[in-house]
C-alpha cells in the first residue's frame, strides 16, 4: 500500500480528534522509550565505575561483561496483551518493569552478591523487586539474580525515576541460559521430558563448576 493510500485510509477510519490522540500517544511512547535508554546508560555506567574501582581496590575485575537491551516493541505489545495492560504510556510504565534490561556477567558466584550489595548501597538506587533464582533455581534449572531497581535520570528540565531490570549471572549461568533459550525457541522442535531433564542436569553441572571455581578462587586469594 502506498503512503498516500495508507493516509487516506487512516483519515476515513478515524476522526480528527482520534488521529490527534494516536499521534500524541505515539510521541509519548517515543519519549518514554528515550527515558528508558537514558536509565540503561546510567545503570551501565554505575557497573563500569564499580568494576574500575574494584580493580584498584582488589586488583581484579569481577565483571566479565555487561549487556544492555531495550525490550522490542513486539515483546512489549505481547506482554501488555498477555497481562491485560491498557495500551498507553502511563500504564506501560507502571506495570512493565523489564523494558530496559542490563545483564551483568560475573566471574564467580560471590561476585553476583558483592555487586548487588555495592549497587544497592548507592543513595540514588531504589530496590523495587528481587528474585533470587540462584538460591531458588527455576524448575527447569535457570539460575540468575534478578533485580528491578528505580534510578534517577537527570534531564534538562527535571529528574525522573525509571525502572531497570538487572540480571546478574556467572559465565556458567549465562552459557546455560543462552543455549537453553536457543534450544527452547528452536522452531518446529518440541522438547520432550528427556531433553528437559538433560537441560536441567546441565544447569546443575554448571552450578557445580561455579562452586568449584569459587572454592579455588577463595583458596588463592585467602
Ligand atoms: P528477554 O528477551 O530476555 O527480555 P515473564 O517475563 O512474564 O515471563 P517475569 O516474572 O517478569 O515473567 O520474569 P522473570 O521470571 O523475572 O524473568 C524474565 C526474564 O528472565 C526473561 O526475559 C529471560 O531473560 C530470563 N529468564 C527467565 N526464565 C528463563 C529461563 O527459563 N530460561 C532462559 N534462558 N531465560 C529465562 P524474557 O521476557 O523472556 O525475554
Amino acid at each position: 500500500m502506498s503512503n498516500e493510500s495508507r493516509i487516506g485510509k487512516l483519515l476515513e477510519t478515524y476522526s480528527h480528534n482520534e488521529l490527534e490522540d494516536i499521534i500524541r500517544t505515539g510521541r509519548e511512547f517515543k519519549k518514554l522509550m528515550s527515558y528508558y535508554k537514558c536509565a540503561l546508560m546510567e545503570v551501565e555506567t554505575k557497573f563500569r565505575v564499580l568494576n574500575e574501582n574494584m580493580s584498584l581496590e582488589y586488583d581484579r575485575n569481577p565483571i566479565e561483561s555487561i549487556k544492555t537491551r531495550m525490550k522490542s516493541p513486539e515483546s512489549i505489545l505481547e506482554k501488555m496483551i498477555r497481562r491485560d495492560i491498557p495500551f498507553n504510556p502511563q500504564d506501560l510504565e507502571e506495570n512493565l518493569f523489564d523494558i530496559a534490561g542490563v545483564r551483568v556477567i560475573c566471574s564467580f558466584p560471590k561476585d553476583v552478591y558483592l555487586l548487588e550489595e555495592y549497587l544497592l548501597r548507592q543513595d540514588d538506587v531504589v530496590l523495587v523487586e528481587r528474585k533470587d533464582y540462584i538460591e531458588n533455581p527455576k524448575e527447569n534449572g535457570y539460575r540468575s539474580l534478578h533485580l528491578i531497581v528505580s534510578v534517577p535520570i537527570f534531564l534538562a528540565g527535571e529528574t525522573k525515576m525509571m525502572n531497570v531490570e538487572i540480571q546478574f549471572r556467572t559465565i556458567a549461568m549465562d552459557f546455560w541460559a543462552s543455549l537453553e533459550h536457543k534450544v527452547k525457541y528452536k522452531k518446529n522442535y518440541h522438547c520432550d521430558e528427556a531433553v528437559l531433564d538433560k537441560l536441567k542436569q546441565c544447569a546443575e553441572d554448571a552450578a557445580k563448576l561455579d562452586n568449584e571455581m569459587q572454592a579455588i578462587h577463595d583458596i588463592i586469594v585467602s
